[in-house]
């Protein structure tokens, strides 16, 4: 359960990760919440390397913690960014939305500790033989690009299949949602939703607010026919996406639709055609609050549930 293997392995002090959640996790949120002891992640997103660097080196005059990239792999500057975590002395890479096998020995040969996030059994094991230091299995609770199985089906499965430590996301936002997956065999959490309303968080305050107002069945699946399913708030796009699903509309039509809808909605905050991507648990998330006033909340809540006194 509390183990200080995947501390050791991280170098941080408390086993709670920051979501690469693309536009949003820039280095004012990532040096924040490893500032405040959990590992913060700079997203990749969709955007080009120069911009990753430079918010790389930015954290890195915010705090002298370890701070980690994700790369976003069906991102046009995956490569480029690839190599560019090597060239910053970056330490810890996520990935989402693919495999990364094909960086793994560059990677290996900087002494990057590599976190891919897993959907699946199947892809957790081929992770292992690639030679992951870690596995985050995300439940399709999780806010953006998710696959089927829940956390709760998800994380034990994984656990029991591999022998590297596993980090669980998808629907975890508070200490009991933390507990619960120390129980169910997880080793660290890693939570996204729950920072989006952070104080340190850059994204949109209508972005903010539309968190803070979610209830229990305002997030969708939306593009499941284009076999990259995005979760977001229920609002014009989501519906215009269920439009071209009754029709089914060929799948440049989502692609445009979608196109640089992220931004739109982090960025600029347009609610109606932005997307805003949410996890399921936006409904539990309802103040604002610095990362580590969330970091030090969630602790205590496990702590007392798990009877354990991590301090
Ligand atoms: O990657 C995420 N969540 C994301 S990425 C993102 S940006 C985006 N923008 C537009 C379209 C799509 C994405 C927003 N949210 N989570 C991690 C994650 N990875 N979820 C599922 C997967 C995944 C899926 C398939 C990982 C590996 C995989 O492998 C397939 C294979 O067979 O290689």
């Amino acid at each position: 359960m509390y183990n200080s293997r995947i501390l050791d392995l991280l170098n941080i002090k408390y086993p709670i990760i920051q979501g690469g959640m693309a536009w949003v996790a820039t280095s004012e949120l990532a040096a924040a919440v490893s500032e405040a002891g959990g590992l913060g992640i700079i997203a990749g997103g969709t955007a080009p390397v120069e911009m990753i660097r430079d918010e790389v080196r930015k954290a890195k005059n915010m705090t002298t913690k370890p701070i980690g990239v994700n790369i976003m792999l069906l991102s046009p500057h995956s490569d480029d960014i690839a190599k560019m975590v090597c060239d910053e002395g970056v330490k810890v890479v996520t990935t989402g939305a693919g495999t990364p096998g094909k960086y793994m020995d560059m990677w290996k040969s900087h002494n990057i500790k590599v976190i891919p996030v897993v959907p699946s059994v199947a892809i957790a094991k081929r992770m292992v033989r690639s030679g992951a230091d870690a596995i985050i299995t995300e439940g399709t609770e999780a806010g953006g690009h998710v696959g089927e199985l829940t956390t709760m089906v998800l994380v034990p499965q994984i656990v029991d299949a591999v022998d590297i430590p596993v980090i669980a996301a998808g629907g975890i936002a508070d200490g009991r949602g933390m507990a619960a997956a120390f129980m169910l065999g997880a080793n660290a959490v890693q939570i996204g939703t729950r920072f989006l309303t952070a104080y340190e968080c850059t994204v949109h305050d209508n972005y903010k607010s539309k968190i803070l107002k979610a209830k229990d069945i305002d997030t969708i699946v939306t593009g499941r026919r284009t076999g990259h399913p995005v979760r977001i708030i229920k609002n014009k796009l989501s519906r215009s996406f269920q439009e071209l699903d009754h029709n089914l509309a060929p799948l440049e039509e989502y692609e445009k639709l979608g196109a640089g809808a992220l931004a739109r909605a982090v960025l600029q905050g347009d609610m109606e055609y932005g997307s805003i991507m949410a996890g399921q648990i936006a409904a539990i998330v309802n103040k604002e609050q610095s990362c580590k006033d969330i970091i030090t909340e969630l602790m205590e809540e496990a702590d007392i549930l798990l009877n354990k006194n991590w301090n």
